[in-house]
């Protein structure tokens, strides 16, 4: 089953064409980027497909509680959709279903919030079956309360055996179905939503399952805004071969591959998905078993593109999904990447400063790579310990696992016991004693 697209996803039909809004209010001033107050939103709108032919800003004291941006905005709104032929409105703010409906009444035409936006993307990149039900979920939980366009959706959720009888009623800039047709809708969601939940908990388990299975290796997960060059970093330090396209959210599952540092010493390292200010609270909910190995890791690396003007503001939103992922006080490296490109250096020192230890690196060029490996390296040799263990000859099994996940120095045998000077990874050896009580520190 496909998760719902709200741009249009023919390829043959038009891109859409959307008009973007963002009110500026005192409360959200800060987190505005003042030279280009629309830049990400446009980028997000051509992630999704859609075109942007005309953009507005509107700055009140407040929301309007009916309209957001003020009944005489949404009047200039309406004759903006006329002159640009515009069939979509994108807003940088999240709307309530009531503005939705206020709104989309006096323009005439189709409006979405920036939730809705991003919900949509992820629909449009999500490949693993396992990101798929994320997303579904999510656009459920986030959408049936205003269930508009959701009618070709739920038409085939129907025919999968939800039973609900679908309407005629469908496409983009059309209006909701009648009140009945609503209550039937919002039944088959919820049975929908159930059905799913099951399934991302049973996936959620064998997850946790996987990670707790490599707690005896170093795990480093690569976490940053969108675009920060996080799949490019992975590509260059590995030969995970990830998609590092020019665009937002790339990526979106998880990929875990092996660093080899040097000869006989390695981490894992995992790539996953990049955050964006105002992340849907319920994304990143449903999103919780693709970040289980941000959420586990020894160590992230948090990846910044320090040639942006934004990067400062992002920092900070990456550390606000982080503390909401329940993983803010976990160790991180801040990479300050693209220094090949970046221009505002004295931001990058302040950067530097202030989350330090920093690196200044290219995933691009390689530059700085070899620092990152060289900590990475001191890192683990101190989580390395040097020991003296005993164990009974016969016991093959632990032996075997010793010679292959310790480095021997020396062996000598005695009767029925072995006895080991052996280098190991400190928490593994502690797993392997507690695991196998025969094991002896000596
Ligand atoms: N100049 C320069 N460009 C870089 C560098 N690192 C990444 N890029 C470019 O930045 C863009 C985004 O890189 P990705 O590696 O896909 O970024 P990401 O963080 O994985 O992005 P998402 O998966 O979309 O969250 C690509 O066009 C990269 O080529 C760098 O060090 N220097
Ligand atoms: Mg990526």
């Amino acid at each position: 089953m496909d998760t719902k697209r709200l741009i249009e996803t023919n390829p043959a039909a038009e891109p859409e064409r959307s008009i973007l809004v963002k009110l500026i209010t005192p409360d959200n001033a800060s987190t505005v980027d003042a030279r280009n107050p629309l830049g990400e939103l446009k980028m997000l709108t051509e992630a999704a497909g859609a075109e942007v032919v005309d953009g507005l800003l509107q700055k009140r004291m407040k929301a309007s509680t009916r309209s957001h941006i003020g009944k005489g905005k949404v009047e200039e709104l309406a004759e903006r959709v006329n002159a640009s032929e515009a069939n979509l409105i994108i807003f940088d703010d999240e709307l309530t279903p009531a503005q939705i409906r206020a709104i989309e009444k006096a323009t005439d035409c189709r409006v979405i919030d920036r939730s809705e936006l991003i919900l949509d993307i992820f629909a449009s990149r999500a490949r693993t079956r396992e990101a798929r039900l994320q997303v579904e979920i999510a656009q459920l939980e986030y959408t049936s309360p205003r269930l508009r366009g959701m009618w070709t959706h739920l038409e085939r959720i129907a025919g999968a055996g939800g039973g609900g009888q679908a309407g005629s009623v469908g496409g983009i800039g059309t209006r909701g179905p009648g009140e009945r047709q609503i209550e039937v809708d919002r039944r088959i969601v919820r049975d929908r939503l159930t059905f799913l939940r099951k399934q991302i908990q049973q996936i959620d388990d064998r997850k946790t399952r996987t990670v707790q299975s490599r707690s005896d290796q170093f795990t480093i997960s690569l976490v940053g805004y969108t675009n920060a060059g996080k799949s490019t970093l992975m590509n260059a330090l590995t030969d995970a071969g990830q998609d590092a396209r020019d665009m937002l959210f790339a990526t979106l599952d998880t990929k875990t591959v092996r660093w080899e540092l040097e000869p006989g010493k390695h981490a894992l390292i995992s790539d996953t998905v990049g955050f964006v200010r105002n992340l849907p609270h319920k994304l990143v909910a449903s999103f919780k078993a693709t970040l289980e190995e941000a959420i586990h890791a020894d160590l992230l690396f948090h990846v910044v593109d320090a040639s942006s003007k934004d990067a400062m503001r992002q920092v900070m939103v990456v550390k606000g999904v982080l503390e909401e992922l329940g993983c803010g006080d976990r160790d991180a490296l801040v990479m300050l990447n693209k220094i090949d490109q970046a221009t505002d250096l004295g931001m990058v020192d302040v950067l530097e400063e202030k989350h330090a230890p920093a690196f200044r690196i290219s995933a691009k060029t390689g530059e700085g790579l070899d620092a990152v490996k060289e900590y990475i390296l001191g890192e683990l040799s101190t989580q390395q310990v040097d020991v003296t263990v005993r164990l009974a000859a016969s016991d093959g099994k632990l032996l075997n696992l010793l010679t292959q996940h310790a480095e021997i120095h020396d062996q000598s045998y005695d009767n029925n016991t072995v006895t080991l000077e052996l280098t190991a990874d400190r928490t593994w050896l502690a797993q392997m004693q507690s695991r196998y009580p025969s094991l002896e520190t000596v």
